[in-house]
């Protein structure tokens, strides 16, 4: 019997998508392939973020895709998780980039914010003329939010705020005009600090944004600090429609559901390379495809980010039923980036010594895949809020 013509992948979700989502997918594909690809080792050996796209991605509708009105695309989840998959295929400092304006800069302003600020901001969001940040990180305050120091002290007659702190680790803070900063404040008659979201304007005196250098991860993404040194910010800066913890917390689970769709591109992107490379490479007198130990390496590789793709659709349409909830994002976050940096370190070992270059692109997501384990939520922090949902249990501290 002849060899069946071989194939990349045994499992496929095209047929459970609608037609806008798989015309929404093929075109943030071309997009990605044809604008992104080209330029992104270059930028990456240099550590700088490819700036003259941001126009770009707004033009394709990428900047706040998942919200409606405001100049926003509306997208369903399974769309906006394609677009993050498209993205994070070629690198994940471009996927973040997205994530950041979209689900921890315009989010928390559609969901919390006051009408005025809807209408000041996120129009301007959608088309790039604003970027966004999202301050919760501090020096001594990560996978504890709640521990932070920065705060917000409300003075004077006119009621506005003065700000005092450090986050550190900010995506995109050098290049924001505007940053959603976590800080706790005492509220009136109220012993207890409580955590409250700002819009902190580039211009503010007392406000900068020093850019962070010598990452060796994510070296296409902008990472800076946000440094408030008595920042005067108008009351009517503070976001109104959420206080705690969950404020924060819930544009992390905007987030890390994005990410979850962006780990299944880039185990796509490096399982794909390794695949052809090995087919082609002859060693020992055939293609070293040929070789039990290459086979069992892409069937691993090929048999995890089928079950990531099917575990994201499914997630993305108990989403758009309104029906995930936060955990359920935790498993989607910690699932599919685990299963992103595996095949990036075996399909790494399967390109031999020209696994480490970079025109050969793995090593590069293997680097930003590193990041992507610790940030919105460490793998360890992502189980734990797992286990806390399977025993009922909370071992964080
Ligand atoms: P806990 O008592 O569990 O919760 C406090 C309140 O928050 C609510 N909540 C959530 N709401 C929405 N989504 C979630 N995922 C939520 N998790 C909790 C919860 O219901 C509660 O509400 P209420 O009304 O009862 O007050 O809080 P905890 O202090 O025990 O903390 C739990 C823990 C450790 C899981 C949480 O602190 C955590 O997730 N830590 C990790 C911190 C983190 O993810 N940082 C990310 C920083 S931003 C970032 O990395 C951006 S990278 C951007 C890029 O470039 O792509
Ligand atoms: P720590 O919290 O100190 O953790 C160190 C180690 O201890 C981890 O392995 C962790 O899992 C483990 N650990 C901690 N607590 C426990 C526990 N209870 N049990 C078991 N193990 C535990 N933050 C923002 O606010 N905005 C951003 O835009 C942003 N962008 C980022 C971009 C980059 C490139 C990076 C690297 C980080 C970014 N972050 C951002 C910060 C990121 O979210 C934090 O790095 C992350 O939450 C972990 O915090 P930490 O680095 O302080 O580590």
């Amino acid at each position: 019997m002849p060899a069946p013509e071989p194939r990349p992948y045994l499992v496929s979700i095209d047929h459970l998508l609608e037609e806008d989502e798989r015309l929404i997918w093929s075109s943030a594909h071309d997009f990605c392939q044809t604008k992104v690809l080209p330029v992104i080792e270059a930028h990456y050996e240099a550590g700088t973020f490819p700036k003259q796209l941001i126009g770009e991605f707004a033009e394709m509708g990428f900047l706040g895709c998942s919200l409606e009105g405001y100049g926003c695309a509306g997208l369903g989840p399974v769309a906006y998780g394609a677009i993050m998959l498209e993205l994070e295929r070629v690198d994940s400092g471009i996927r973040s980039f997205c994530s950041v304006q979209t689900a921890l800069a315009m989010y928390p302003i559609w969901a919390y914010g006051s009408e005025e600020q809807k209408q000041r901001w996120l129009p301007k969001m959608a088309t790039a003329e604003a970027i966004g940040c999202f301050g919760l990180t501090e020096p001594n305050s990560g996978s504890d939010p709640g521990s932070m120091r920065t705060h917000a002290k409300q003075q004077g007659p006119g009621g506005d705020f003065v700000l005092n702190g450090q986050k550190m680790w900010i995506t995109n803070s050098p290049i924001a005009d505007l940053a959603v900063v976590w800080a706790k404040t005492l509220e009136h008659g109220s012993e207890t600090p409580v955590i409250r979201g700002f819009i902190v304007e580039r211009g503010m005196k007392g406000f900068s944004t020093p850019e962070t250098h010598g990452k060796l991860s994510l070296r296409a993404s902008i990472t800076g600090e946000l440094v408030l040194d008595e920042v005067v910010v108008p009351k009517d800066n503070m976001l109104p429609g959420v206080r705690g913890l969950k404020g924060p917390l819930s544009c992390l689970t905007q987030a890390r559901y994005g990410i979850g769709w962006g780990g299944v591109g880039a185990a796509m992107d490096v399982y794909e390379r390794a695949r052809r490379y090995t087919m082609e490479r002859v060693q020992f007198g055939k293609p070293i495809a040929g070789f039990q130990l290459t086979q069992q390496k892409l069937v691993e590789m090929h048999d995890e980010i089928a079950k990531g793709l099917l575990l994201a659709h499914h997630f993305g349409r108990l989403k758009q039923a309104g029906k995930l909830d936060p955990v359920q994002v935790s498993m989607l976050k910690r699932e599919n980036v685990q299963l992103a940096r595996n095949c990036a370190r075996t399909a790494r070992t399967m390109l031999g010594g020209n696994g480490i270059m970079g025109e050969f692109h793995i090593m590069r997501h293997l680097c930003n895949l590193e990041t992507v384990y610790t940030y919105e939520g460490t793998h360890e922090i992502h189980t734990l809020a797992i286990g806390r949902a399977l025993t009922g249990l909370a071992a964080f501290s």
